[in-house]
């Protein structure tokens, strides 16, 4: 019964597994079975099967005393696990066998799991890539997050306005988890330091529980797998019996309601920042769980001299969300292990490292000084140190502090204790060096290194792109999974006519199933043969949705004026969710919606132009709507996006890319080629400077009769009730903060293009297969080398 990892079982013994997980595990005869009893039979059987190298690698990294890497994020943007880990065990063919034999439908059990949505965005999902590469690499490494009850809220639309429902992944048993209750911390708040001869104690007024929940992450090839480690809060003392005895059965059960609060929800904001205390506690119950727990593995396998910590612990701050893990590692080390301040702040410094996501002021978190010091009093103290010491060596101006103006500044407590400090894109670590943290950046010339984003091409291409992957299996051999760069071996084929005639046929099927799907959940009837133009991505102003649904509209209106011109037939599908209380951006996918009903139903133009926006966009719908699309639209003001990674996933998989010089495009478009790309629009430099100048958007909208007709037909109701969108349309003459109005014209013109260039298919089809060709540097396995070598000193 037990499964052997050295040889891949095969379909018999699968199967005779999934019935004994089925029967002994669930407890269900074949008979009565349902769908979910089938899929987590099956799980259980690939689980069994990822916990032998789980273990050896643990054992390994324990007896040769490795060093380890340590990824802190509030935020791991799963998806599905069941069908990652089939691919990367390469189990694909004998578990489809064994279950047609069972009599089952794989994607009938492959879709039944919830999608893990632990996270918002590009931050949360380029977290779980990271994972995934640092198991495919063999590398020693945890993953520390939250073990939210409910991860981002479902999207539905009424009456083409966003409603937002929880959602409820642990409501049915999750089946990729072991619970560790002998890993458990208490983590405190409130209460109030005591110091006594020079040694400071922290009586915390409240604590809760972390207890641990671990994921195995399996790599590629199934060698190696990696903890992902989650926290749940659990509370201190689970009930109060004296209230219960007294009769008071709700106040009975408060402590523990109190404590469950803090992993209960994701905050669903993506790249701005709520400044709530439930958050400040949240991301201090994840770091001060993570450390403890570092430092107690690091004792159990080095002893107890803390001097080594650097030696063997190398911990990455996604984001400045874990920022706290400065003054709470000093705290640890002082405080607990009795070492002095300035011991404690070196050895920190060179154990902690910070990833910078973004640019946008709204997402640098900072907090008063009266809340910090009400829930973490003695890290106030010690930030205030960190400060005094940052001072005193640097002789620094006081506009660089940590604390200024009653806040503390997260972002440059987040510098000020990292060893290094990385940007995400090329662009974007430029303008960290030159904006946010130039004068850090001055006085810390060799901190800040850039490191390109990137993600996985197990998921983003093996797993959600079969028919391509064929093809390139056939093409350059099987290679590539485990090595993108090999891709480039496609570049001799690109003016193969019978590569070209098989690459246009796995796009067309993906695109086939995509219209089928589209059909039977929204209505939308999409002619496969038309161009499939997407963006997905969350709906934020500097992404520029407006734009897209703006240029639509004013493409309608001239279809409308010449309906037998040789029109280019398109398909634009939107996808993506807004934060509930970020108006502006629902009001964009009010517009969307409301465009989309006008233009679908229009007898005049619909063989040309239709529009999908299927709801609820995550993980699981990017994989069937990245590979079936044509065109990828990474329109954001130049500037403003860190580094996108939608893009890349786009790329891989063979679409042109209509794009600003902003975020890794710029790396894109110099890898593929500037004439396998299409450019537009302003560069970060003349973005800014166009932003200084009054009244540019109507300066700029004046003299564009397209972006004019656009306004006016939405003005006049033309899509719904025009009240709905006075305010956008006031906001976008008056104001435009993101340059809509600025760039309209020359996306326009991109666009037109876009048509004749898609005409052209065969030509197409060898721009799609030079993107794809020179998308090799985009794997995230490049992005964990970099790390290794720049930051963490691994390996
Ligand atoms: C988030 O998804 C990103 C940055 C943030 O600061 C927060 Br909060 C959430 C995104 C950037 O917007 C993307 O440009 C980037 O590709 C991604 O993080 C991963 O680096």
């Amino acid at each position: 019964m037990r499964p052997d990892l050295t040889e891949l079982p095969s379909a018999k013994s699968l199967a005779d597994q999934i019935l004994y997980h089925l029967t002994h595990t669930q407890g269900r005869g074949p008979e009565f079975a349902t769908v979910f009893d089938w899929r987590l039979a099956v799980s259980y059987t690939i689980r069994d099967l990822i916990v032998t190298p789980w273990m050896a690698g643990h054992r390994a990294s324990r007896d040769q005393k490795l060093k380890r890497v340590y990824y802190l994020s509030m935020e791991f943007l799963i998806g599905r696990i069941l069908e990652d880990a089939i691919i990367n065990l390469e189990l694909e063919p004998q578990m489809e066998e064994a279950l047609s034999t069972l009599g089952l439908d794989e994607h009938e059990i492959l879709d039944d799991e919830p999608d893990a949505a632990l996270g918002n965005g590009g931050l949360g999902r380029l977290a779980a890539c990271f994972m995934e590469s640092l198991s495919s690499l063999g590398v020693p490494a945890f993953g520390y997050g939250i073990r939210y009850e409910h991860g981002l809220f479902r999207q539905r639309f009424e009456g083409g306005q966003q409603v937002e429902a929880p959602e409820d992944w642990l409501n049915q048993p999750h089946p990729w988890e072991f619970v560790r209750i002998d890993y458990s911390y208490t983590i405190g708040f409130k209460g109030h330091v005591e110091t006594v001869d020079g040694q400071s104690t922290w009586l915390p007024g409240e604590s809760v529980i972390a207890r641990a929940y671990d994921t195995p992450v399996i790599g590629w090839q199934g060698n190696w797998a990696n903890t992902l480690r989650l926290w749940g809060a659990q509370p201190t003392n689970l009930f109060d019996l004296h209230r219960f005895n007294a009769g008071d059965y709700a106040a009975a059960a408060e402590p523990e309601a109190l404590a469950r609060t803090l992993s209960r929800v994701l905050y669903p904001d993506d790249t701005t920042d709520q400044g709530k205390e439930l958050r400040l506690k949240q991301e201090y119950f994840l770091t001060s769980a993570a450390l403890q727990d570092i430092i107690r593995r690091f004792v159990a396998e080095h002893g107890e001299n803390l001097a080594h910590l650097p030696d063997k612990v190398a911990i990455q701050l996604n984001d400045t969300h874990p920022a706290i893990a400065g003054p709470e590692l000093i705290r640890l080390l002082m405080d607990e292990h009795g070492l002095s301040f300035p011991e404690a702040l070196d050895l920190s410094r060179r154990t902690l490292n910070y990833t910078n996501h973004t640019l946008l002021p709204e997402a640098l978190e900072r907090w008063s000084t009266w809340l910090m010091g009400q829930v973490l009093p003695r890290h106030l103290q010690i930030i205030q140190m960190i400060d005094d010491d940052h001072r005193a060596s640097t002789h620094r101006p006081a506009h660089v502090a940590i604390v200024q103006h009653d806040e503390v500044r997260m972002g440059e407590l987040a510098f000020i204790m990292a060893g290094k400090v990385n940007g995400v894109s090329a662009l974007h670590t430029d303008l960290v060096r030159s904006t946010v943290f130039a004068d850090l950046h001055k006085l810390h010339p060799d901190r800040i290194v850039n490191e390109t984003n990137g993600v996985t091409p197990r998921r983003w291409l093996r797993l959600a792109n079969p028919p391509l992957a064929r093809l390139l299996d056939q093409t350059i051999g099987t290679g590539w999974t485990g090595d993108l760069d090999q891709l480039d071996g496609l570049k001799a084929h690109a003016a193969d006519a019978a590569f070209l005639e098989a690459l246009r046929d796995a796009k067309r099927q993906n695109k086939e199933s995509l219209s089928n799907g589209l059909l039977a959940d929204l209505g939308v009837k999409a002619d496969p043969d038309a161009l499939f133009d997407v963006q997905v991505k969350r709906m934020h102003e500097y992404k520029r949705q407006l734009l897209n649904i703006l240029e639509t509209i004013a493409l309608w209106h001239r279809i409308h004026a010449s309906p037998n011109g040789d029109w280019v037939p398109r398909l634009k599908i939107f996808g993506g969710k807004a934060a509930p209380g970020y108006w502006i951006a629902k009001t964009v996918i009010h517009l969307i919606n409301d465009v989309a009903r006008t233009i679908n139903d229009d007898p005049v133009t619909s063989k040309y132009l239709k529009i999908a926006y299927p709801p609820n966009y995550n993980v699981s719908m990017a994989e069937k709507l990245i590979p079936a699309a044509d065109l990828s639209e990474q329109i954001s003001t130049a500037g403003k996006e860190a580094s996108g990674t939608g893009n890349m996933k786009f790329t891989m998989n063979g679409a042109l890319t209509i794009g600003t010089l902003d975020g890794a495009n710029v790396e894109i478009r110099d890898l593929v080629g500037p004439e396998n790309f299409f450019l537009f629009g302003l560069t970060a430099e003349e973005a800014a400077q166009e932003k200084a100048r009054p009244g540019h958007a109507r300066l700029a909208i004046e003299k564009s009769e397209d972006m004019q007709v656009a306004l006016q037909l939405i003005a006049e109701g033309r899509f719904g009730r025009p009240e709905h969108y006075y305010a956008l349309l006031d906001r976008t003459w008056n104001d435009d903060p993101f340059l809509v109005a600025s760039d309209f014209d020359d996306y326009f013109a991109c666009q037109r293009r876009v048509d004749a260039a898609y005409k052209d298919s065969r030509d197409w089809d060898r721009m799609s297969t030079l993107n794809i060709a020179s998308s090799g540097f985009f794997s995230s396995d490049r992005t964990i080398r970099g790390y290794m070598k720049d930051i963490w000193k691994v390996g």
